[in-house]
């Protein structure tokens, strides 16, 4: 779909017959409009406000916004760094004081009402470093095209989140033994606005819910998470797709079936159990489809940028993050002749469980010219990244192909 309103295009031309198209009426005093005003109804809350100049819009209504991968080069992603991606509108207004988290659904014993002091104050608190990926990242790379953002492969961060595990919360209400899943529910609106409907409602199976690195936070790297990425409380899962990490958290279900909120239908972050030819439209039933879990083994180059000069034969380091969803990563290597060698770079162990990895190596460019380098990632059990697109899909999603950057020696 097109824009309906392209912000940073707007400032730039700013004509009347593009905000009259935009406002879907004329401007009756338009000969008294500022030049570069954006009229009040327009205006929505801008999402590249504290956002680096480079980050890449694919859309404001609703915001969806990625990092180029040279930008994503420190260790813990920076909040001015981190893609937003949003599938519906930002809560108009947030009543902290008034923010209460519900406990309910058939499978647990008794629900209960938390208000963030309860939250901060009953549990434990933990801080981790959790990689968060959107399912659709690097959706651009298939053929066809698929519905969905066209994301390149900047639709991923890792950033440090403190909060209480959903764990101690989970036993404190008492979860029945045939709970199968939970769902979350977000303060958000539907992009119709209508409050009956949900922009996005998603959940995982009890087990993954149960695990230690899962969070209800309130904090991104050390201070109050940010608007757009679901202030004041969030529930955070690292390792699979993001979308599961529901923002603007205002209730947990837990389930005595598989969650069957907003984006739990169709194809929504689902794959087909049987690779499918390039294009074809498969049915939307169970039988055909698999809810995605654990993200792919990835690595990006983070350093150095794309496009680079390299003096000829000195040498350069080289180096970026890799990740594996629910697994570590046990190897990473980086290729300058098209993948006919393969060199074996230096890993990090992860700051902890689903945290992504450091890896860095040097390389000199012998001769003057152009060069690849491309980087495959390998995780614990010996699965490594395709040097090819790989299977495509109809949501176009989990592309995990090696990444590969462009160098001039000089
Ligand atoms: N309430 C709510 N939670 C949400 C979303 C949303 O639109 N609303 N988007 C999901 C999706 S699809 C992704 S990829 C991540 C993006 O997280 P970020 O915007 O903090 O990077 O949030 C997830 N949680
Ligand atoms: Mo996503």
């Amino acid at each position: 779909m097109k824009l309906s309103f392209d912000r940073r295009g707007f400032l730039k031309k700013s004509s009347l017959a593009a905000i009259a198209t935009a406002l879907g009426t004329e401007i009756v005093f338009a000969d008294k409009l500022p030049k570069r005003y954006i009229p009040v109804l327009l205006d929505e809350k801008d999402a590249l406000k504290g956002k680096a100049t480079e980050m890449i819009v694919q859309g404001d209504r609703p915001w969806n916004v990625e990092a180029p991968l040279d930008l994503l080069d420190d260790r813990i992603t920076p909040v001015e760094k981190m893609f937003i991606r949003n599938n519906g509108l930002v809560p108009e207004k947030i009543d902290i004081k008034n923010w209460t988290l519900t406990i309910d659904g058939e499978s647990v014993k008794n629900p209960k009402t938390y208000t963030l002091a309860d939250l901060k104050k009953r549990f434990k608190q933990h801080t981790y470093q959790l990689v968060l990926e959107c399912g659709g990242n690097g959706r651009s790379g298939f053929q066809p095209q698929t519905s969905g953002n066209a994301w390149g492969q900047g639709a991923v961060h890792c950033a440090e989140w403190t909060g209480v595990r959903l764990k101690d919360i989970l036993n404190d209400v008492g979860v029945k033994s045939d709970a199968v899943y939970i769902g979350y529910h977000g303060s958000d609106l539907h992009l119709s606005k209508d409050p009956k409907k949900e922009a996005i409602s998603r959940g995982v199976p009890i087990k993954k819910a149960l695990e230690e690195e899962t969070l209800i936070a309130w904090q991104l790297n050390g201070k109050d998470i940010p608007e757009f990425h679901g202030y004041p409380l969030r529930l955070v899962i690292g390792g699979w797709p993001a979308s599961v990490s529901g923002k603007w958290l205002n209730r947990i279900s837990v389930r005595n079936k598989v969650h069957d909120g907003a984006k739990m239908e169709g194809h929504s972050y689902k794959l087909p159990k049987s690779p499918v030819q390039p294009g074809t439209d498969v049915p939307t039933t169970d039988e055909y489809f698999r809810i995605i879990e654990s993200m792919p083994v990835k690595s990006v180059i983070t350093y150095p940028k794309t496009g680079a000069i390299i003096p000829t034969g000195t040498e350069i380091a080289l180096r970026g993050h890799a990740w594996a969803g629910d697994f570590s990563v046990k190897q990473v290597d980086v290729s300058v002749d098209f993948g006919a060698t393969w060199q074996n770079c230096t890993l990090e162990a992860p700051a902890n469980r689903l945290a992504w990895q450091h890896w860095n190596t040097k390389l000199k460019l012998p001769v003057k010219g152009y060069y690849e380098v491309w980087v495959r990632a390998t995780d614990e059990k010996g699965v490594a990244q395709p040097m090819v697109i790989p299977a495509w899909n109809p949501g176009g999603y989990l592309n995990n192909a090696c990444e590969r950057i462009a160098l001039m020696a000089e």
